[in-house]
């Protein structure tokens, strides 16, 4: 049984100034759990800039659908003095000082027994995002529920790209998958890439592969399937999706993380098909419905053991029509929200 209370009410006749009142006045509580907002407005990871107008767009859009947060938090980031020569990682310094911050105000928001929200710029902050959540519950055993295009398992030893927001997993399970590697680097990369598989403090590796679930997951490289083999990632791909339904996915999904105490989900929008937005920085075909990608956060937001939800990788500057992702988002989003 969840309560949902929109903050906004849904009497229409009161003017917006009253229902700002209202607004400041309530909670959004879910599971009898009040509801914490962190936007995290960094894209230093992603190989396109834009996604720092990201969270502010879907908050906007929300609005539209009465969705409203009181209590939030928002990190904004400024880039770091960086070493000019991190081809393998680019801005690496600033993705590891972004991460400490986040990892900072998740551990403070879950501490708070909030159940928290991320809205953030690119896929790089989860491994802010996770080091908070992991340091916040040093007895559990936490559950990720990763929905993506992409795998996100790349080391600066494997990547094509360089982008750090293609690493966090990789980041956040210790995996330098130097058996695949192809790249060769630098001392200073070496060693800003462990620092940042360390950042927060607290025990590292931050999860546990066995603990991750992917759904979605359509464009990896290689090197990324060799760790998904390597450690038996549960990996629920489109063609398992359209075959059993997406029920079956969640359900299976919860099943296998059934040992663990509690779950982070990150849903990037990427997960979705572009067919809908493409309002992201690296779109690709055969996603997630519309009714899937709701049915997948219907179900997660409401889930007592969720003790995280994370969106990333609106890019507005993208989109083809104004907003168009950070619509579709919210649409999904409130979808879910309201039960
Ligand atoms: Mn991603």
């Amino acid at each position: 049984m969840h309560v949902f209370d929109s903050r906004l009410g849904t009497d229409l006749r009161l003017t917006i100034g009253q229902r700002l009142k209202v607004l400041k006045n309530h909670y959004m509580i879910i599971q009898n759990q009040a509801v914490r907002l962190i936007l995290a407005k960094c894209d230093t990871g992603a190989g396109k800039k834009g996604a720092e107008k990201g969270p502010d767009a879907l908050v906007s859009e929300l609005k539209k659908f009465e969705i409203g947060f009181d209590d939030v938090h928002t990190l904004e980031f400024d880039n770091v003095n960086e070493n000019a020569s991190m081809q393998f990682c680019k801005h690496i310094e600033t993705v590891s000082n972004n991460a400490a911050r986040l990892s900072e105000a998740v551990l403070e928001s879950v501490k708070a027994g909030k159940k928290t929200f991320i809205f953030s710029g690119d896929h790089s902050n989860a491994i802010g995002g996770l080091s908070g959540f992991s340091n916040a519950h040093p007895d559990k055993t936490i559950g990720v529920i990763w929905i993506d295009a992409h795998a996100d398992l790349h080391s600066p030893y494997t990547t094509p790209s360089g982008n750090m927001h293609g690493m966090p997993l990789a980041a956040l399970i210790g995996a330098d998958n130097i058996s695949e590697a192809k790249n060769v680097l630098s001392d200073i990369e070496v060693a800003a890439w462990n620092a940042l598989k360390t950042v927060g403090d607290g025990p590292t590796p931050k999860i546990q592969p066995e603990n991750l679930v992917f759904i979605a997951i359509r464009d990896a490289e290689p090197q990324e399937w060799h760790l998904i083999d390597q450690y038996n990632i549960k990996n629920f791909e489109p063609e398992y999706i359209k075959e059993h339904g997406i029920y079956n996915v969640i359900n299976n999904s919860l099943k296998h993380l059934e040992h663990c105490d509690t779950i982070y989900v990150s849903f990037d929008v990427d997960s979705m098909d572009p067919g809908m937005a493409n309002g992201t920085g690296t779109p690709v075909e055969n996603g997630l419905s519309k009714a899937e990608a709701e049915a997948v956060l219907k179900t997660l937001v409401h889930h007592p053991k969720t003790g995280l939800l994370e969106i990333t990788e609106i890019n507005p500057s993208l989109d083809t029509m104004p907003h168009k992702m950070a619509v579709l988002t919210a649409e999904i989003l409130a979808s879910a929200l309201k039960g």
